[in-house]
């Protein structure tokens, strides 16, 4: 059967944000075209061929460097999954104002760079740095009325990590304008805000920095057993069923249930299924993950043992101990909801 069109599912237009339809996520690569998008202002075009990165601060090295030379430090490829930290926000009561996601804002793409670990040597960085700033190329209007660049840091130890990536290319394509062309940012098993589009520069700081995106938004705020202005960083463990889908009416006496799941830091360790509303829990099939920094896959063969509506509940476990909540953590931005997912479905 050919598959149905599957198209980005647009959550706000000005600017533009989009989630990726649950089917895109049964391949390996979600296909770029579907792959979410995540924008605070407006898409700045960049010339590639004139583009400079800046690298400058507490370095003994300046350097300007052109694409082209950024490609002679070396390419490597990496499978990933990003998840936008709001994924999910939805979910959250009371309601929050935000970008309003429901569960789509992840998706996963191999992604061809060169480590930041690389060229940060090479700028020799002074003793005393503590993090290091990401500056892209587009900017606009916050709350505040002020003209912000979207720019965010990461700790040294974090910038210096060998998967830190300076990203050109995803699924095997120069990256496209949503993405971040010609220059991004990876951080592997972060959530997506640390993932800098439009790089143009990257600065070392020997304080920490204290920008919009970094101290007012992309904080965890009123939530409890969290300390109040804790920095999201990590992606929380979380499963996506990704068939049948939520709503869906069947017939059959044996069903299979599909989907996906990922956390931020160790591995995926299981994922269970409850069908009486988490009194009883049944373990899946899992296989191994796509890749380090990728989703894992698993299935269960249902058999109902009555008809009319059933909810069923998915809750992952990683290796360093974390599960999916019951009930959503509620926080003032609305971040990090890995709320275990429920559908519902139709039996006759
Ligand atoms: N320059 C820039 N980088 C950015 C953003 C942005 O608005 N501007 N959004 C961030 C957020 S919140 C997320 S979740 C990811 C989304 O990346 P994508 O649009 O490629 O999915 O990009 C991050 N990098
Ligand atoms: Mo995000």
């Amino acid at each position: 059967m050919k598959d149905q069109a599957l198209e980005l599912q647009a959550v706000t237009h000005d600017p533009f944000n989009a989630e990726t339809p649950f089917p895109a996520l049964k391949k390996t690569f979600t296909e770029t075209d579907l792959f979410y998008v995540r924008n605070h202002f407006d898409v700045p075009r960049i010339n590639a061929a004139q583009h400079q990165l800046k690298l400058n601060g507490a370095i003994d090295n300046p350097l300007d460097i052109s694409i082209d030379k950024l490609k002679t430090f070396g390419a490597s490829n990496k499978l990933v999954v990003m998840e936008c930290a709001g994924n999910g926000r939805t979910r959250m009561t009371p309601a929050i104002s935000g970008t309003p996601w429901n569960l789509g804002a992840v998706s996963q793409a191999e992604f061809t760079g060169t480590s930041l670990r690389n060229l940060l040597i090479e700028t020799r960085p002074s003793n005393d740095a503590v993090e290091v700033k990401f500056t892209g190329a587009d900017k606009g209007k916050i709350h505040t009325g002020e003209i912000n660049s979207y720019a965010r840091s990461l700790p040294f130890d974090v910038a210096m990590h060998p998967d830190t990536m300076l990203i050109w290319e995803m699924n095997g394509q120069p990256l496209t304008d949503q993405h971040g062309f010609p220059l991004r940012l990876i951080v592997p098993g972060w959530y997506g805000m640390a993932s800098v589009k439009w790089l143009q520069e990257i600065t070392v700081l020997t304080q920490p920095f204290e920008g919009f995106f970094q101290t007012q938004e992309y904080v965890y705020i009123g939530e409890e057993g969290t300390v109040d202005n804790t920095p999201v960083t990590s992606m929380r463990v979380r499963s996506i069923i990704l068939e049948p889908e939520s709503g869906t009416k069947l017939e059959e006496d044996q069903i299979q249930i599909t989907g996906v799941a990922w956390t931020g830091v160790g591995e995926i360790t299981n994922i269970d299924l409850s069908f009486n509303e988490g009194q009883n829990w049944v373990a899946t099939k899992l296989s191994p993950a796509d890749s380090g920094y990728g989703m894992a896959r698993w299935e269960y063969v249902w058999r109902p043992e009555r008809k009319g509506l059933v909810t069923i509940i998915a809750r992952a476990f990683d290796s360093k101990g974390n599960e999916q909540p019951l009930e959503s953590r509620w926080n003032k931005g609305g971040y990090g909801n890995n709320v275990s997912q429920r559908i519902t479905l139709s039996i006759s």
